[in-house]
């Protein structure tokens, strides 16, 4: 646990956020800033910084796993989703804490920008 990491204190309870799934290794909750109508994060509870510095194969599986459960939750997983991580500055991260972007309820478009 890092006291300076948002999703930290998510973890921790000490910053509100609308939960939508957990599991003992992850947690599933709302984008601050949805980009569609379904915008899920799914972290692990461990602090990891971004997908460079993962190295449980499985705490990722179980990250990976909830986000498909997400998906179930909130009924998107017949229609389609999308699942995205952001890794590094180029690859657009802002919160450096380890996080799967479950997007879905909406047509998605490739290349995203
Ligand atoms: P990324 O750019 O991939 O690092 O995505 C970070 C996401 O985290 C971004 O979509 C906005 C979201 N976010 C930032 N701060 C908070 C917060 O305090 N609560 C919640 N629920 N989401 C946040």
């Amino acid at each position: 646990m890092s006291d300076t990491c948002i999703f930290c204190r998510i973890v921790a309870g000490t910053i509100p956020a609308t939960i939508v799934a957990s599991s003992d290794t992850a947690m599933a909750f709302r984008d601050l800033s949805p980009q569609a109508p379904v915008h899920v994060l799914v972290i692990p509870r461990r602090h990891t910084a971004s997908l460079a510095d993962a190295v449980d194969a499985a705490e990722l599986g179980a990250v990976l796993a909830l986000a498909a459960e997400v998906a179930r939750i909130e009924g998107v997983a017949e229609s389609g989703y999308r699942v995205v991580t952001n890794a590094g500055p180029e690859g657009g991260q802002t919160v450096s804490h380890l996080h799967l972007h479950v997007l879905g309820g909406r047509q998605m478009h490739w290349p995203p920008g």
